[in-house]
């Protein structure tokens, strides 16, 4: 069947602050579109299994030090080395469920102070996502939510100024969602735009790439 040969996946990202709820919503989401017979992966930046990945993860549980633009560069360095096989599944149709991208690496980085065009310059070239879901949630209630961990950006003041990073990266192809809502009504609305984008990509809309 010809549409199903050339077909694409689609590249979705979940964003949001800490606690916010994207890890367990992506699980959700991997399970009911393998339920609906859909060809997906779920995928997670930082990768921390690759070399990079556990330099990042060394630095994100404080066990080294690094310069901000040095570390800023190591986390981009961690998606272009997965750069390459994101494209590949994607033509196969396959559809990806990414846990944080481009837009964590930007809004991180730049909160500390970091401007913001020098912090998108080394994602230039990434792959675009199709869809952006951003569980949206007040600082002060991500932080009530408890479990942040030790891990060194978990910290209400710095989550704040991140949060306001991540409005000025808002484009197209974000759908903000609001996490404050009951955990089902979440998970209705992000399978409803996933379906949605899963078709238009079916449909051939073509790979773009970041910014
Ligand atoms: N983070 C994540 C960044 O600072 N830059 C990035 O490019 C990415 C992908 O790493 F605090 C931050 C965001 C978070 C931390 O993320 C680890 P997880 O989702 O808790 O593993």
């Amino acid at each position: 069947n010809d549409r199903e040969n050339c077909s694409r996946g689609a590249l979705i990202v979940v964003e949001g602050l800490d606690r916010s709820g994207k890890t367990s919503q992506s699980c959700k989401l991997l399970s009911y579109l393998d339920g609906q017979g859909y060809s997906v992966e779920s995928w997670r930046f930082p990768d921390r299994s690759t070399c990079v990945g556990e330099m990042i993860s060394s630095y994100l549980t404080n066990k080294s030090q690094l310069d901000d633009r040095t570390i800023h560069l190591l986390f981009s360095a961690n998606r272009w080395e997965k750069r390459s096989l994101m494209e590949s599944k994607l033509k196969k149709g396959i559809t990806l469920i990414v846990d944080r991208y481009s837009y964590s690496g930007v809004a991180f980085s730049s909160a500390k102070g970091l401007d913001i065009e020098w912090c998108k310059a080394p994602e230039i070239g990434l792959l675009a996502p199709d869809l952006v879901l951003y569980l949206d949630i007040p600082s002060e209630k991500a932080a009530e939510r408890g479990g942040y961990g030790g891990e060194r950006y978990e910290q209400l003041e710095f989550q704040k100024e991140v949060a306001k990073r991540y409005q000025i990266l808002q484009d197209t192809s974000w759908k903000i969602i609001d996490a404050c809502l009951p955990i089902e009504d979440v998970e209705k609305q992000m399978k409803e735009l996933v379906v949605d984008s899963i078709v238009t990509c079916q449909k051939g809309k073509p790979l773009s790439q970041l910014w």
